[in-house]
């Protein structure tokens, strides 16, 4: 089967080859590998992307030319009747929009690209695909929703509200041969799709969540292969995921629920004599609720009973007389749309390491790291054998799993044996966060390998690797690597484990711009940007968690105001002005809203969580109510709310909306000057009541006048040095800055000590406390259960973003995003010997491979074609630097006492000697 699923708005063809193997051999032997090739978008302009991959340096794209083809053949015969753009003289590589003619609903196009460089012309050898989504509604109308809206007799809507499968199987009859097909499908909370006993697609807990009643996900798959001519069954799973909600009749008025689990489907055949027709979900399809998954929750887990397994029933081979008839369903009341982000996959699978025997028939099984997903079962038994796991992130000191932390989440799936030989089963529509499964229900003692951890999380690219001088370090970046992998699900979520698991604003303000480091998160922010923008408020305002499976509605600044950062995040990160021009009337909205009902004084005076979550005064505590520890809402309002403004003032420009430029300034100054007449004490060069956090965040924003700049700099030190001495004291808003502005003030020693710490409070004490992800908490060992998750990524704060920006040395230059120009300047003196580090950026593959001894650096670098890098040396004196073993000469500047190099794209190696 051809993957077909639609992921992504950005195509790109990724041009590999050998500039110097093009220059002899001519363009017909250019290898081309495409990266991504979805069948179909949800826009009418798509954008499309291209990498160049040179061996030789000094690569620069002079013009392109794109050709985009209605058919393979017309593209393979230069017949670009969809658009020709003709050569454009331009080095743009990313992101360029399609112009050509009007694309209609599910149209084809083929497209390839030729680049002209300074070294030469490249054409790509292969081509790129793309198609159309349905675009219009009245494409829809006929297709009727179906589903079943009873609750059979082990169902019930409770606070652990259970709720069978359904089952649905479709006999077509396909007249002629099949030329190609394709299927359109929304199927809610979560679905699986069969054609004739396969499984389409490899994804997992499809589509991903939104707010089913502002708009509904479908997935579009290419089934020709799956397709013959004659009888054919189409069977589908529908499972509850976020549509039919956990906890139903527990705080109504805060849980959103959107009914029982139905679906839509059309499937588009077209024959090899030209005909087509087209198959649509109605009252003919069949269904049953007595299949064998009994339930499936995902806060308590499934039930499956392998006895009710019902051979063949997505097959044509089927006797489905005791089926029902499909009734007709209410629509979610959403708009449809093309899912452009991706949906889950089983993305690895985790071995687990020990199994050790509790009481008679049960036992701990550890999967030797906090997880999110599920463990696949074998075993051989009765039929009736039941087994019984249990998920759990850790152990009480007895031995047996911690469970206070998960409140009242059941975590439990239950397998009941068909007692056929060895049975392998894992679960479908749930996910579990954990570490240890507690299994009951084995007459003899299981073996490791009984048992395969499987992996969940959305299907995107790991694009960092990070290894440095420090194990601490290194153990973080790695604990960061599962905790951030694991809370996506098609949404970032809070935590998977306890009975949340929720997209919270506030903890990707900054977060999710560490993340893009590690993961290619591009399409599964501009995914949540909709989400955040579909769950605003007639007035303007925004929620804390979006999509608004919780309503908190509580308006305040630093939860919401995530909307614009992450945005910001897009633009820097990946170049993506589309997502800014999109987002900016309700963004602008919000603001205005915030501004007209709490700006007093010219302060913001609305704060829902303080500096959520900082080191309390008590191990035992979750959250402080020492006042000295605590910074005032006003002060995190006011701050966040003029930092917001910088950027509504960037975005302004990017949205062509200039008008509003002076509004935002005006704002601005006036929130300074009111915040520093307020909050800044001259005489103790302090913010407030001088917590870091009141202090970092005016140093970060450039709140404080320059007169005294650094001697709040210094007073901040004071307080993280010797009144803390030299640990965090920050909770998730001053996190966010913290690292960073200690280096750009010349303290990266010091935020380094904050990196590497093991005592308490640190990153470095929860790997000592032998955590394999990151906590929710500083005290996360100690920590009241009722908010303590072992698995949550707030605390990361700019962590991420310092190890790749201030260590690594890698950095996009936000006057020319999406690594256009790369800002390579690591503090080699923070404390670190060695960094070795990737970043897989939209325009290649940058790496940072730094060697520190006593007076001389050792230094690899790689700059990906068609860009170029800023690369500041530790050295004073030219003639101490050499590039690929030639000392500079010539073309370089002297900034802050480091030589800076303006390098083209290539592989270099630096060698420095007397660094300072
Ligand atoms: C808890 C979690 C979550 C945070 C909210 C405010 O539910 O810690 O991550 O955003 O509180």
């Amino acid at each position: 089967m051809k993957k077909t699923f639609l992921y992504t708005f950005i195509l790109i063809a990724s041009l590999s080859f050998s500039l110097a193997q093009a220059q002899k051999n001519g363009v017909s032997n250019l290898q081309t590998e495409m990266l991504d090739n979805p069948e179909g978008i949800d826009v009418l302009q798509p954008r499309l992307s291209w990498q160049i991959n040179a061996e030789g340096n000094d690569v620069k794209q002079t013009a392109y030319q794109i050709m985009v083809a209605s058919t393979l053949e017309n593209l393979n015969a230069n017949k670009a009747d969809l658009w020709d753009s003709g050569k454009v003289t331009s080095n743009e590589s990313v992101n360029i929009i399609y112009n050509g003619k009007k694309l209609g609903d599910r149209q084809n196009a083929f497209w390839k690209v030729t680049v002209f460089t300074n070294k030469g012309e490249i054409k790509s050898a292969t081509t790129a695909h793309f198609s159309i989504g349905i675009l219009t509604y009245a494409d829809w109308k006929s297709t009727r929703w179906i589903g079943y809206e009873k609750l059979s007799k082990d169902d019930s809507v409770s606070q652990y509200s259970r709720l069978s499968a359904r089952y649905l199987r479709k006999e077509i009859d396909l007249k002629k041969q099949v030329k190609s097909a394709k299927v359109y499908i929304m199927g809610m909370g979560l679905y699986e799709l069969y054609i004739n006993g396969n499984k389409i697609g490899d994804q997992v807990l499809a589509p991903v969540p939104t707010d089913y009643t502002k708009n509904v996900k479908y997935n579009v798959f290419d089934v020709t292969a799956q397709l013959k001519e004659g009888k054919n069954m189409l069977g589908t799973i529908l499972g509850n995921g976020r549509f039919f909600a956990m906890r139903q009749d527990y705080k109504p008025y805060k849980i959103k629920s959107f009914g029982m689990p139905k679906m839509a489907l059309q499937l588009f055949v077209e024959y090899t004599d030209g005909s087509n027709e087209v198959i649509r979900t109605d009252d003919s399809w069949k269904l049953t609720t007595d299949g064998p998954i009994l339930s499936n929750n995902e806060y308590d887990g499934e039930e499956y009973d392998a006895r009710k397994e019902m051979k063949g029933w997505n097959t044509t081979n089927f006797d489905d007389k005791s089926w029902v008839n499909a009734r007709y369903v209410q629509e979610p009341g959403g708009f449809f749309e093309a899912q452009m982000s991706p949906n889950m996959k089983i993305m690895g699978e985790v071995k687990p390491i020990s199994i050790k025997a509790t009481a008679k028939e049960t036992y701990i099984l550890d999967m030797g790291q906090n997880m999110v997903g599920w463990l696949q079962l074998k075993v051989k038994g009765k039929s009736g054998d039941q087994i019984t796991m249990k998920f759990a992130e850790s152990l009480q000191k007895d031995g047996s799993l911690y469970i206070a932390n998960l409140r009242d989440a059941k975590t439990t799936d239950v397998y009941t044996l068909k007692g056929e030989g060895e049975e392998i089963w894992e679960p479908r529509f749930i996910f579990h966060g954990f570490r240890f499964v507690e299994i009951s229900g084995f007459l003899t003692k299981p073996t490791l390998d009984n048992f395969v951890g499987k992996v969940v999380y959305d299907d995107i690219k790991t694009t960092g690797t990070f290894e440095s001088s420090d194990a601490t370090m290194n153990q973080i970046f790695k604990n960061a690597w599962w905790g951030i992998s694991g809370n996506y699900k098609g949404m970032p979520i809070d935590c998977p484990q306890r009975n949340e698991r929720q997209p919270w604003l506030g903890d990707r303000t900054t977060g999710a711009y560490g993340e893009s480091f590690l993961f290619d998160n591009q399409t599964l922010y501009a995914k949540w940007l909709d989400d955040i923008k579909y769950s605003q408020t007639q007035d303007g305002g925004l929620p804390d968690v979006a999509p608004a499976f919780w309503r908190y509605y509580g308006d305040n600044v630093t939860w919401p105001g995530t909307y614009i950062t992450v945005a910001d995040m897009l633009y820097t990160q990946f170049s993506d002005k589309e997502v800014i021009k999109k987002q900016y009337p309700t963004m602008k909205k919000w603001m205005v809203y915030m501004e007209e009902n709490y700006l007093r004084n010219d302060l913001m005076d609305k704060d829902k969580y303080g500096d959520w979550c900082v080191p309390p005064e008590s191990l035992e505590l979750i959250r402080s109510k020492d006042p000295a520890r605590m910074t005032d809402g006003e002060v995190l309002s006011s701050a966040f709310y003029y930092q917001l403004l910088g950027i509504m003032k960037k975005f302004a420009t990017i949205a062509n909306e200039e008008n509003d430029i002076a509004h935002y300034d005006d704002l601005a100054v006036r929130i300074k000057k009111a915040f520093n007449a307020k909050y800044l004490n001259t005489s103790t060069n302090s913010y407030a009541n001088n917590t870091v956090t009141a202090n970092v965040l005016p140093l970060a924003f450039g709140m404080v006048p320059e007169n005294v700049k650094e001697k709040v700099f210094q007073n901040m030190v004071h307080e993280i040095e010797v009144t803390k001495q030299g640990h965090i004291s920050t909770g998730v808003i001053g996190t966010q800055f913290l690292m960073r502005t200690l280096t750009n003030f010349g303290r990266g020693d010091l935020a380094f000590k904050l990196a590497s710490n093991k005592t308490y409070p640190s990153w470095g004490y929860m790997v000592e406390n032998g955590a394999t992800t990151i906590w929710e908490l500083w005290n996360g060992n100690t920590a009241d259960p009722t908010m303590n998750s072992q698995n949550h990524v707030m605390l990361l704060g700019d962590l991420m973003i310092w190890y790749y920006e201030n260590m690594a040395g890698i950095k996009s230059n936000p006057e020319k995003p999406g690594f256009e120009q790369i800002i390579m300047k690591p503090d080699f003196n923070a404390g670190l010997t060695f960094v070795n580090a990737s970043y897989e950026s939209i325009h290649g593959l940058i790496k940072s491979d730094w060697k520190k001894g006593k007076s001389n650096l050792v230094w690899k670098i790689t700059i990906p074609a068609n860009t170029t890098a800023l690369v500041y040396l530790p050295t004073t004196n030219a003639s101490d630097v050499k590039v690929n073993n030639v000392k500079v000469s010539k073309s370089y500047q002297i900034e802050n006492n480091k030589v800076v190099l303006e390098l083209p794209s290539g592989t270099y190696e630096i060698n420095a000697n007397n660094i300072k």
